[in-house]
Parts: structure tokens; C-alpha cells; sequence
């Protein structure tokens, strides 16, 4: 069995969850969550930089971050599924840096509050990530793939962004990105992993 450490909120770990479903590599996986604040969760011991999402191998490797995790699920369903073989290949995956981006973007903007204090917030610095999170959905908007196109890693990955902005944002970038709005719903519908991972603030 495959140890996937992660946590219920984390739009990484859900990335790699929606991945595996895909592949049907599910039940080859079993979920322990992790607390990444907590020194002694083992979590530090497995991956040093102490991130969430980390799969521990049956021989005892380990693999980070979730790109190396999705790679390895797509490399053991045979190759070229989610992440296409040729030329697609590198689309999808920039289309995936571009999703978690903005996850990363969204994810230091909740840092910054959850880890310092109020008078010790930086405006501009969160300014600066929330222009992120903008311009990769201003982007992602005027160039959505076609629901009738195969679903790569760039898709599932932006889905699991818009669902972290739905979780911590409460749902703001709906009112300003009708196209993404659409889209996520074609994607929920196509995809029951995206509802089962789904979580509630
Ligand atoms: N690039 C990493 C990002 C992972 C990441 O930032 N995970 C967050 C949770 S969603 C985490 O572990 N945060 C704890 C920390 O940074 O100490 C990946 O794709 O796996």
C-alpha cells in the first residue's frame, strides 16, 4: 500500500487524490493525514521540508511535491494519461504550474494571516500574491481547453485551485470569471472525485 500524507484542505493533496481516482489507483492508497505544524507528526521525518501533499512508497522511498506524485501515479497506470507523452506534455504540465501558482498565491495570502499577527501583516506583500492569483485566473479564463479534450494534470490542477479560492476566498473569483464558473461545473460533473474531496469551510 501507498502512504499518501496530506490533509483534507490542502488543493495539492486534492490534486493527487483526484489523480489517482482517474488512474483508478485509489485503492492502492491510503490517506493519513498530516499536521504540518506539529514537530512531531512524522511527516518531518518523511519529507524534511515537512509539505503536505508526500507519498511514502511500499519499499520505504519517499516521494515530493505533488508534481513528482502525480508523475510516479501516471508512470504506474502505464504512462501518458493524465500527463500526455509528446508535445501536449509540456502544456499540460506549464498549465499545472500555472494552477498551482495560484494556489500558492492563495495559500501565502491565508499564511500570512494564520502566522502573523495582525500589525505585523504586509498589505503589499499580500498585494503582490493576490495579483497572482488575478492574472493566472484572467488567464486560465481566456483559455480554457474544451470539455470535449481529454482531462490532463493542467486541468485537474486548476479545479483544485478554484476549489481552494471557493474554501478560504469564500467564492469571490466567481463573480468576476463566468467561464471558469462553467467550466468547473463540466468538471465537477465529469470528474466525482472533484465532489468527494470536496471540503467545507
Ligand atoms: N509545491 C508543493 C506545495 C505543497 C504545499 O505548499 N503544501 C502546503 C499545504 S497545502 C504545506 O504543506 N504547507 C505547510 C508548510 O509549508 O509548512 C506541492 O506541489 O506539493
Amino acid at each position: 500500500m501507498l502512504i499518501l500524507r496530506s490533509s483534507p484542505a490542502s488543493p495539492f493533496g486534492r490534486k493527487v487524490k483526484i489523480a489517482a481516482s482517474l488512474l483508478g489507483l485509489s485503492d492502492k492508497i491510503q490517506v493519513v493525514n498530516a499536521d504540518t505544524n506539529n514537530p512531531e507528526d512524522t511527516l518531518r521525518q518523511q519529507n524534511p521540508l515537512g509539505k503536505i501533499p508526500t507519498l511514502v512508497l511500499e519499499n520505504g522511498d519517499v516521494l515530493y511535491d505533488s508534481r513528482v506524485i502525480v508523475e510516479y501515479l501516471d508512470h504506474l497506470a502505464g504512462g501518458g494519461k493524465i500527463i500526455p507523452n509528446g508535445e501536449k506534455r509540456f502544456l499540460a504540465l506549464r498549465n499545472q504550474a500555472l494552477a498551482d501558482g495560484i494556489a500558492d498565491a492563495a495559500l501565502l495570502q491565508v499564511y500570512e494571516e494564520r502566522w502573523r499577527t495582525e500589525e505585523r501583516r504586509d498589505a503589499k506583500w499580500v498585494e503582490h500574491h493576490a495579483g497572482k492569483v488575478q492574472r493566472g485566473l484572467d488567464h486560465a479564463e481566456a483559455n480554457l481547453s474544451s470539455p470535449s479534450e481529454s482531462l490532463t494534470i493542467g486541468e485537474i490542477a486548476l479545479a483544485c485551485a478554484l476549489g481552494y479560492l471557493d474554501l478560504r476566498f469564500a467564492g469571490k473569483w466567481r463573480e468576476s470569471y463566468p467561464k471558469l464558473v462553467s467550466w468547473l461545473a463540466d468538471f465537477e460533473a465529469r470528474v466525482p472525485a472533484f465532489a468527494k474531496t470536496k471540503v467545507t469551510p
